[in-house]
């Protein structure tokens, strides 16, 4: 699998499409895959929803698109791809309730090609949503002047559209020819547009700021996550109120080594957004994880002095843990996933005196089939005495919070059936431990 699609909550259920190829374990001839939870934790699977289909113009694939519910009836609007500059927008219309069985539309495509001075081979991924009487969509692009865009288009009734010129666009950098999977959501009183920086997998940047209805005026800026695992997420605001974002999470190991596993890509642990008190765009994970608590492992709260050696807390491949740290200056280093030997370890850690936080999967295998990377990013504000770290390990998926906002999304593959361990240690300084929890995790099917 690959990119989140379609996030929509229909008739007491959650759904999730996905970017999916049913013949291997490797990107191509995309379909539409389809999940479905009641309480966004606990997923079954469903039959594929959309498939490419000669002459319909999703002829080499389905690609990315989202649902809305138009007129009581839930509508994906995608990417076909039927030639490397052949991106039409196209539509599909749900025909039973539990958004089993799609029709093409009849009209398709409701977006031929994209405007002038884009760039045919990079325009694609609709985002749709209501404003007034009207549907208003994104769609990510970039112009032949190398400036990545996110194009507004409007429509009464999502068939026929008026391209109203950029949300936004800039020169990102030299080497982001353009956005793909725009999002554009409201939080609070202010406007967040989402992008994935194309090519090579870049990152994923959002900006915050505000909305006429016409154009976007950014105020805030920053990378949600800057690494090449966490990609092409798809927000929805769902009908209790929360924003909820999912995302492809990608491999770290080689085409070779995803074919033998028989899989490739997951998705994120659905995280909930919100802005801080400057504008920037945080996440926590959802509050029905704790549905996937289960048994706790009883923790003393260790002081950890440096030069001494590491605290081991219990052993896992599959858990939620949750401390918050101490000290003037010290740093924290956790090891998860680590063999008894050391020799595989996956490090968690944080420099409380530069407020600096890393995930460090360089050392997590042994394996040759596997690239390990070290993520390090500043928080803002920079030095803090106190931190808060939030953990959610399952297997090879590593997903981590600090300062209850800020990501940090890795994977890793030990070779050892014994890397297990969840290891303490301080370095540079004393740091105390507390509130520390921890649970193994439930499985979600
Ligand atoms: N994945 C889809 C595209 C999108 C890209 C194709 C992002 O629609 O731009 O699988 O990962």
């Amino acid at each position: 699998m690959n990119d989140p699609n379609g996030l929509i909550y229909w008739n007491d259920r959650y759904h999730l499409f996905y970017q999916y190829n049913p013949y291997g374990a490797n990107w191509g001839f995309i379909h539409w895959g389809h999940a479905i939870s009641k309480d966004l934790v606990h997923w079954q699977d469903q039959p594929i929803a959309l498939r490419p289909q000669d002459g319909a113009g999703d002829d080499l694939g389905c690609f990315s698109g989202c649902i809305v519910a138009a007129g009581g009836q839930p509508t994906a609007v995608y990417t076909g791809f039927a030639g490397m500059n052949a991106f039409p927008i196209l539509i599909a219309r749900s025909v039973d309730a539990d958004l089993v069985r799609w029709e093409k539309g009849e009209q398709n495509p409701v977006i031929a090609a994209p405007p002038e001075g884009v760039d045919p081979s990079i325009f694609r991924d609709p985002y749709v949503w209501r404003r007034g009487n009207r549907w208003q969509a994104v769609i990510g692009a970039g112009f032949k002047d190398g400036t990545s865009a996110a194009l507004l288009y409007e429509s009464a009734d999502l068939i026929s559209w008026d391209y109203l010129g950029p949300l936004f666009a800039t020169q990102f950098s030299e080497d982001v020819s353009m956005w793909e999977c725009p999002n554009f959501f409201p939080m609070g009183d202010k406007y967040v547009l989402l992008v994935s920086l194309h090519p090579d997998i870049q990152g994923v940047y959002y900006y915050t700021g505000t909305y006429d209805g016409r154009r976007f005026t950014p105020e805030t800026e920053g990378y949600v996550e800057q690494n090449q695992i966490f990609y092409a997420p798809q927000v929805r605001a769902y009908p209790d109120g929360r924003t909820v974002m999912l995302a492809w999470v990608r491999e770290g190991r080689t085409d070779e080594a995803q074919d033998a596993a028989g899989w490739s890509g997951v998705q994120c642990f659905p995280r909930e957004l919100a802005l801080d008190g400057a504008g920037r765009l945080i996440s926590k994970p959802i509050v029905e994880i704790a549905q996937l608590r289960g048994k706790r492992h009883p923790l003393q709260e260790p002081l950890l002095r440096p030069g001494e050696p590491p605290v081991e807390l219990f052993i896992s491949r599959q858990f939620e843990l949750k401390l918050t740290v101490t000290g003037v200056r010290g740093k924290l280093v956790m090891d998860v996933l680590a063999s008894p030997d050391g020799r595989e370890r996956t490090q968690i850690g944080c420099d409380l005196g530069k407020g600096e936080v890393w995930l460090d999967t360089t050392r997590s295998s042994r394996s040759e089939d596997v690239f390990g990377v070290c993520q390090r990013t500043q928080l803002p504000g920079g030095k803090r005495e106190t931190l808060s770290i939030h953990v959610l390990v399952d297997h090879s998926m590593i997903e981590v919070w600090f300062d209850a906002g800020y990501s940090l999304t890795g994977r890793a593959y030990p070779v050892a059936a014994e890397a297990r361990a969840v290891r303490l240690s301080a370095a540079d300084g004393q740091i105390s431990v507390r509130d520390l929890s921890a649970w193994e995790m439930d499985a979600i099917w």
